[in-house]
């Protein structure tokens, strides 16, 4: 059943029609008038015209939304998500004069080294935020709900604005506030350092991982490099993280997992290209990370997400 796009809300734009912006729209879109900017006009006919699909616990509920191409757009909801996988920021960036209008931007990227780009925001309500939930698109308007978690988000400038109306978020979509915008990509940046490419090279779901020995010491020797390296407030929490969101997500393919059986670029040069340059910095060796890494460049393909 196609349920109508909520009016009492928020105007709420999303940039970027990947796993995260659908499920982001299908959420959002029960109580605030959401708009999806795509990349492919494509995919916003197919949005604007059928809704978005959301796959949850064997139902299926569609919401209706807005969509159009964001090449050429005009943004005028006051509050934005910025959904796009990090190394298509650059693009998305470069077409400022497209956020004039809004108020507040909240950017969802994995990895770090973004953010010097967020600076020519700094005159808006910019928030930064990380993504624990498993999501898989299944074609341009049905995303699969597969791991139940939060979102978390963080002022970087300005204070929270329009965002400070989404509250406690939507049942079954709960979002969490922090106080310090580091610390929460940094969090994530290790899960995703762990995780993500692992299931990409292994080619299995998140929660294989912790299945067999041989994966789960592997997952630890990778974390042991990566922390050495990043400024971790506790590394046995930290750890702890990396394995409960591994059993959240256990039946999710992670998102690297899903750019290399899809020919797509990955996001390693965010995730452990960056822990990478954390090492060099620090002059430490990283053997099993930079093992990885190759592996991982030498395996993506060219085309993007989203
Ligand atoms: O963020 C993720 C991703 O796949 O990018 C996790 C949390 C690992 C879920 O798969």
């Amino acid at each position: 059943m196609l349920q109508e796009s909520g009016g009492e809300g928020l105007n709420i734009g999303i940039v970027g029609g990947g796993a995260v912006g659908l499920l982001l729209a299908a959420y959002l879109g029960r109580r605030h008038g959401v708009t999806v900017y795509t990349r492919r006009p494509s995919q916003a006919r197919q949005l604007a015209e059928h809704g978005v699909a959301l796959k949850k616990d064997g139902e299926t509920s569609v919401v209706a939304v807005r969509a159009q191409p964001f090449a050429g757009a005009e943004l005028d909801e006051p509050l934005v998500f910025v959904t796009v996988k990090q190394y298509d920021l650059a693009s998305v960036c470069a077409q400022i004069d497209a956020f004039r209008r809004v108020r507040t931007l909240v950017f969802l990227q994995n990895g770090m080294g973004h953010l010097e780009q967020l600076t020519m925001f700094a005159d808006k309500n910019v928030l930064v935020g990380v993504v624990e939930h498993g999501a898989m698109k299944l074609d341009d308007r049905t995303v699969a709900h597969t791991g139940a978690g939060k979102l978390t988000l963080a002022s970087r400038y300005g204070s929270l604005g329009d965002a400070r109306e989404l509250r406690e978020g939507e049942r079954g979509f709960p979002i969490e506030w922090a106080d310090d915008w580091e610390r929460i990509l940094v969090d994530k940046l290790v899960v995703n350092a762990v995780i993500n490419p692992l299931t990409a090279l292994l080619q299995v779901k998140n929660g294989a991982l912790l299945e067999t020995a041989p994966y789960r010491d592997m997952m630890r020797q990778l974390f042991d490099e990566v922390r050495n390296v990043l400024p971790l407030e506790d590394a046995n929490r930290a750890w702890e993280r990396v394995v409960r969101i591994c059993q959240k997500t256990a039946d999710n393919y992670s998102s690297m997992y899903m750019d290399l059986a899809n020919g797509r670029r990955t996001e390693i040069d965010a995730i452990l290209g960056y822990v990478l340059k954390q090492g060099e910095a620090r002059g430490a060796m990283l053997p099993v990370v930079r093992f990885v890494f190759c592996a991982v460049k030498g395996k993506e393909g060219r085309e993007t997400d989203g």
